[in-house]
C-alpha cells in the first residue's frame, strides 16, 4: 500500500459460467430502446443516485474524472430547460438541419416538440469538463474528455435500463443555455441531456433493425 497501489479484488468464473454471463447482459441490453414518450410517474432519486455512482466507475484519461452530473427533478427548472431547448429545437428543424438530416430522423419520428423534458421525473444534465480547478482557481489537465465522458454516460444509461427504467439520450443544439441555466462554472462543457422515466402506457418505439454481427465484428 506504502507504494500507492492495493491489491485488485477481481472475481473469476467458470467459463460456462462467463459464457452465460455475457449472453445475459447483451440480452438485457438489447432490449434497451430509446423512448420519447413518458409517464409522469415518480421516479425514487436513490435509483438515479445509485446509476450515476455506477457510470462515474467509468475510466478515465489520468484518472481525472472529467464529468459533473447535475440531476434536475424540480418542475420549474425542468420547464425553463425544455423552453430553451425547443426554442433551439425549433431553429434547427425549421431550418439549420439540411434535408439529408431530416430525412434521416424522418424514421424517428422526432420533431422540435420535447414534452418529455417536463414530463420525466429526473433529467441528467451531463456536463464535460475540458480541464480541472483546483481550490484555488488554478487549471488542471484533463486528457481524453470526450471518451471518458461517452464512456460514463454509456454505463448510466445501462443501469438504468438494468433498474427497470427508460432512457432518452437528448442532444439539444447548441446546449450552451444548459451551462448558464444550471450555473455551471466555465470549465465544464453539457455534453448530454438525459431523460429518465417510465414509459408512457402503451409506448411505440420506431420498428428499428440493429446491425447484424458480420457487419460490425471483423476478426484481424
Ligand atoms: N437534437 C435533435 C435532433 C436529433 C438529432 C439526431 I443525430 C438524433 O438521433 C435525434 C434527434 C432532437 O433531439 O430532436
Amino acid at each position: 500500500m506504502a507504494d500507492g497501489f492495493v491489491e485488485l479484488e477481481f472475481t473469476e468464473y467458470p467459463e460456462e459460467e462467463m459464457r452465460a454471463r455475457a449472453r445475459a447482459l447483451y440480452e438485457e441490453l438489447n432490449l434497451r430502446r430509446t423512448v420519447r414518450d413518458y409517464r409522469d410517474r415518480p421516479v425514487p432519486r436513490e435509483i438515479v443516485v445509485d446509476a450515476i455512482r455506477a457510470a462515474a466507475t467509468a475510466p478515465s484519461g489520468a484518472h481525472k474524472q472529467p464529468w459533473k452530473f447535475v440531476l434536475v427533478g424540480g418542475a420549474a427548472t425542468k420547464a425553463r430547460i425544455r423552453e430553451a431547448a425547443e426554442k433551439e429545437e425549433q431553429k434547427n428543424y425549421e431550418h439549420r438541419m439540411s434535408q439529408e438530416w431530416l430525412d434521416d430522423l424522418a424514421p424517428l419520428g422526432t420533431d422540435w416538440n420535447k414534452p418529455f423534458l417536463t414530463i420525466c421525473p429526473w433529467l441528467v444534465a451531463v456536463f464535460a469538463q475540458s480541464y480541472g480547478l483546483d481550490d484555488d482557481g488554478g487549471k488542471r489537465k484533463h486528457y481524453y474528455v470526450q471518451e471518458s465522458v461517452g464512456i460514463a454516460v454509456g454505463m448510466l444509461l445501462a443501469t438504468l435500463h438494468h433498474a427497470g427504467l427508460a432512457t432518452l439520450t437528448h442532444t439539444p443544439s447548441p446546449m450552451g443555455f444548459l451551462r448558464t441555466l444550471l450555473r455551471r462554472p466555465e470549465n465544464e462543457r453539457a455534453y448530454m441531456l438525459i431523460a429518465v422515466g417510465y414509459p408512457a402506457k402503451g409506448c411505440r418505439v420506431p420498428a428499428l433493425q440493429r446491425k447484424p454481427l458480420e457487419e460490425i465484428l471483423e476478426d484481424a
